[in-house]
């Protein structure tokens, strides 16, 4: 293996379109914060980067959804997400952003350097462009219908209904989110970084020198390769972002993940003046923490650029998460479908190392994952207060009930002590091995198999019953404990250092260095100890009950959103209007058609004359259930045949918010003919 001299770690620059929350955390932060911790607690030498991403389309949609300036969202955006990754201890040493002055030259310089040396091809394409607001659209910024299943609120890049990615050009009528009018096509200039180029490079450089990547991320690596890799524009047509520094390239900036992995470069520099050792030299552990959606981006675009740049080095492993679903359904921003992380720090004061704890517990480091908060008041209950809270307590409690606090000397050692005690530099060697190879949760795990150890001990040796009679004896019992629980005050450091930091207090004691975990003399007899205080509490029902009342107001809302999110049709005149017949009517017959599932047959009497109409209700009302209601019709709607039957008109229906067609009815008793208008 090869020895390194110094880490460098990064970790995705969340958007700051929004806070941070739980899937964030789960699978980057947490882990990433505990692998820095380790690190340092080793006395590697390391810096660790991070800040908020500021650029791109996401933001200005922010803006525009809120109607104030992408500054302003970012400016909100930005600290909310600093203060709270603060407050639950993800101890950056640099927590940045790129609208800062140095990401801009950064990021500028890389282009131009890149554009120097010939590296991009210029391509003139045709894109979407509204002339009322006299801009490109992004394909965020494009809406119309999916060709897959028809949805009529599709996005230039996704329809959010079937879940297809699509491109622009594969919406029917595609209009312009801004002003709704209709976009003509115009050509545009931009710069595209050809990855084919560095195809060969990367195979080689994944594919055959990093097999050890996590098989997530080297199964997604070797599918893009096999596919075949295709130049991709780094430029964009927007006004917010970091200007192209070209000539004759006004109002177009810089693709936001272009400029945004150059952030970790950026942020280095703001850090320290030694940033050129930790990016430049073959001797730096480059490590970049994301989530699975970033693996392209991380793995694929980011190398290229810099294999085209030409000075830095690659990172040395991509550990990428799965994503984290929360209560069964995938987070989402914009649906609300969180936990928030700032909203959590509110509910939950002094619980930072819980939700460590549960996330690190839970986390999707090999497959999606659910959180529920049914699983956090478990893990709480049942791992922190029973297993963890439970051994520390009870080493303190009859330390202090059976010699005042002051640690007794530790006697002659039997056979099982020293059983107990050799557990303890296994551990670490194993929290060790898991910490450096990304699994964290193992890791996590034997850290806690430390205080299981203690419990069992405990457990074992029942010094409450010898006290009276074998005195020595429980002396070594509760030194042994001391000992055990000093340990856990180091290796629960890196994953909880609040409640590190509480052990360390309870015991009186000043930290222990990381290459003391292991020691079993690390509290001296004679010692003395602080009085007991529990290191957690139990989670009660009526605490996770609000929770879920909470998610289930969001899902209520959601619904309420989506049933009447339809937008305005255009205008007509009230002679267009006019030209329309609306009856109240009355249905004498109704029959399944044929061979259908949705059709069903109706004989009406319009007060006009009596006449058949096919309507597509059959999934809603049964025959029986239609004979005898009352409905309103268009009555004067061109007849059409339908299943080889002519249908003269059409049922108005309105839908509920979970699709069900619904007839309408007048609100008083009305004769069937009356005219609506
Ligand atoms: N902001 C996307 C994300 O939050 C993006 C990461 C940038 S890392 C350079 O998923
Ligand atoms: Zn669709």
């Amino acid at each position: 293996m090869k020895n390194f001299k110094r880490y460098l770690v990064t970790s995705a620059l969340p958007y700051a379109n929004g806070p941070v929350h739980i899937g964030h955390l789960a699978g980057v932060y947490i882990p990433s914060d505990i692998y820095v911790r380790y690190l340092r607690l080793k006395g590697r030498k390391v810096i660790w980067v991070c800040g908020s991403d500021e650029n791109g389309v996401p933001i200005t949609i922010k803006a525009r959804q809120e109607g104030v300036t992408p500054q302003n969202i970012v400016d909100k955006y930005h600290n909310i997400i600093k203060n709270s990754f603060a407050q639950l201890g993800i101890s950056f040493d640099i927590y940045s952003r790129t609208t800062s002055p140095v990401h801009y030259k950064t990021s500028s310089d890389f282009f131009r350097t890149l554009y120097d040396k010939n590296i991009f091809e210029e391509q003139v394409t045709l894109q979407y462009y509204d002339e009322e607001a006299k801009q490109f659209l992004a394909d965020r910024y494009i809406t119309g219908t999916c060709p897959h299943c028809q949805n009529d609120r599709a996005y230039g890049d996704q329809c959010e209904k079937c879940g297809t990615t699509l491109s622009p050009n594969d919406l029917r009528d595609p209009k312009s989110a801004i002003t709704g009018s209709i976009p003509i096509k115009k050509e545009t200039k931009h710069w595209y970084l050809p990855l084919n180029n560095y195809e060969r490079f990367l195979r080689e450089w994944i594919l055959e020198g990093h097999k050890e990547w996590k098989a997530n991320v080297y199964g997604q690596c070797k599918s893009w390769l096999d596919l075949g890799l295709q130049p991709r524009a780094v430029s964009r047509d927007l006004d917010w972002g970091i200007p192209i520094p070209v000539e004759g390239a006004e109002g177009k900036v810089l693709y936001v993940w272009f400029d945004a992995p150059i952030g970790y470069i950026s942020a280095s520099k703001e850090l320290t003046g030694d940033w050129e050792k930790y990016w430049k030299s073959e001797d730096t552990k480059l490590v970049h923490f994301i989530g699975k959606d970033n693996i392209v981006f991380h793995c694929i675009v980011f190398p290229a650029m810099l294999k085209a740049h030409g000075e830095y080095i690659l990172p040395e492993n991509v550990p990428a998460n799965e994503f984290l679903n929360l209560e069964g359904d995938k987070i989402s921003t914009s649906r609300n479908w969180a936990v928030w992380l700032h909203e959590y720090l509110e509910d939950m004061p002094g619980k930072e190392d819980v939700l460590r704890y549960v996330l690190c517990a839970n986390a999707p480091e090999t497959k999606d994952n659910d959180f529920t908060w049914k699983d956090f008041q478990a893990r709480n209950n049942n791992e922190l207060v029973a297993i963890l809270g439970n051994f520390i307590n009870r080493a303190i409690v009859l330390t202090d009930k059976y010699y005042g606090g002051e640690v007794p000397a530790c006697g002659t050692l039997t056979s099982y002590d020293e059983e107990i005690l050799q557990e303890i530099p296994r551990i670490k060697k194993s929290v060790e091995d898991n910490i450096e190879n990304y699994r964290f949760r193992e890791a996590l795990r034997e850290a806690m198999n430390l205080a299981r150890l203690g419990n069992k001990y405990l457990a074992d040796t029942e010094p409450w019953k010898l006290v009276k009679t074998d005195p020595e004896r429980v002396k070594t019992i509760l030194n042994i404990a001391i000992q055990i629980s000093a340990n856990l005050g180091i290796v629960c450091e890196p994953f909880m250092p609040f409640t590190a930091k509480k052990i360390l207090r309870l015991l009186n004691s000043d930290k222990f260095g990381w290459e003391e975990l292991g020691k079993t003399y690390l509290i001296s007899a004679g010692h003395k100890v602080n009085k007991p205080e529990l290191l957690f509490e139990k989670i009660e029902d009526s605490t996770i009950e609000a929770q879920l009342l909470k998610l289930e107001n969001t899902k209520k809302s959601n619904m309420a959103n989506e049933a009447s999110i339809d937008p305005q049709k255009s205008s007509v005149t009230f002679d267009d209007f006019s030209k329309m017949d609306i009856r109240i009517s009355k249905v004498l017959e109704a029959e399944k058609v044929p061979k259908t599932k949705k059709l069903l047959k109706l004989t009406v009497d319009t007060g006009i004359d009596k006449r058949v109409i096919v309507s597509g209700i059959a999934e809603f009302y049964s025959p029986e259930e239609m004979v005898g209601r009352q409905v309103l019709v268009l009555v004067n709607l061109e007849p059409r045949t339908i299943k080889g039957i002519e249908s003269q008109g059409m049922i108005l229906m309105a839908q509920t918010s979970e699709g069900k067609m619904v007839t309408v009815k007048p609100a008083e008793d009305i004769i069937t003919g009356a005219y609506i208008g």
